[in-house]
């Protein structure tokens, strides 16, 4: 019997979306459920973080993207999004691509604090760590290969599409090897049918 495997997701999460594209890309089936974390408690027996992405298959629980996204990879057929000859730059990249998606985050919580609990000072520091990223990725990382998709890119798209979402727009004029890169990626049918929900 196989297993049954639901993924606890978010309707705008970048972390979820990365593994709801590995889930398509790699032809896993699995039963996604769209819920609000902010008032997920029974989240807590499987995962006391209340964080999403969670995937349950039967009582385990795989906890963190990117947990999740070598799970899938290891079950499925395809070629593998983390080719062993460039495990490390690939996992390294999407760390950084996490890193992104948690400033856009944390920026974003934070500015939806009333004015006077902001901390100007801590949403400096995420804005210039987010503009950093982005132009350290546009001098450094060239993995543009669209014969070969691995995890880096489906991450630093959704960090960047995040960024774009929740931030601002503007890295798309400064840096455009990366842009034309991204407009293209933005193209596959996995971008287009995972965009957030609003
Ligand atoms: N490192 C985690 C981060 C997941 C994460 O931060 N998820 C956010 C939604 S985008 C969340 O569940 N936040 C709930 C909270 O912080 O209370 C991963 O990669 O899965």
């Amino acid at each position: 019997m196989s297993n049954k495997l639901t993924l606890y997701n978010g309707p705008t999460s970048p972390f979820g979306r990365k593994v709801k594209i590995v889930s398509i890309v790699q032809k896993i089936d699995l039963e996604e459920k769209i819920i609000n974390v902010y008032e997920a408690d029974f989240l807590d027996k499987s995962n006391p973080l209340r964080k999403i992405p969670t995937l349950l298959i039967n009582n385990l629980s795989i906890i963190d993207s990117d947990n999740i996204c070598l799970y899938l990879d290891s079950i499925s057929s395809k070629k593998s999004l983390f080719p062993k000859d460039r495990y490390w730059q690939i996992m390294s990249m999407t760390s950084l691509a996490n890193g992104l998606m948690e400033a856009v985050l944390e920026r974003f919580m934070e500015i939806a604090r009333p004015d006077q609990e902001q901390s100007k000072k801590f949403i400096d520091k995420l804005e210039t760590r987010v503009l950093r990223t982005i132009k350290w990725l546009e001098n450094n990382w060239k993995n543009y290969n669209e014969e070969y998709l691995t995890m880096d890119q489906i991450a630093i798209a959704c960090a960047l599409d995040y960024t774009s979402f929740r931030f601002t727009n503007e890295w798309k004029n400064d840096y455009s090897n990366l842009n034309k890169w991204f407009n293209i990626f933005l193209k596959n049918d996995f971008m287009e049918s995972t965009l957030p929900k609003i």
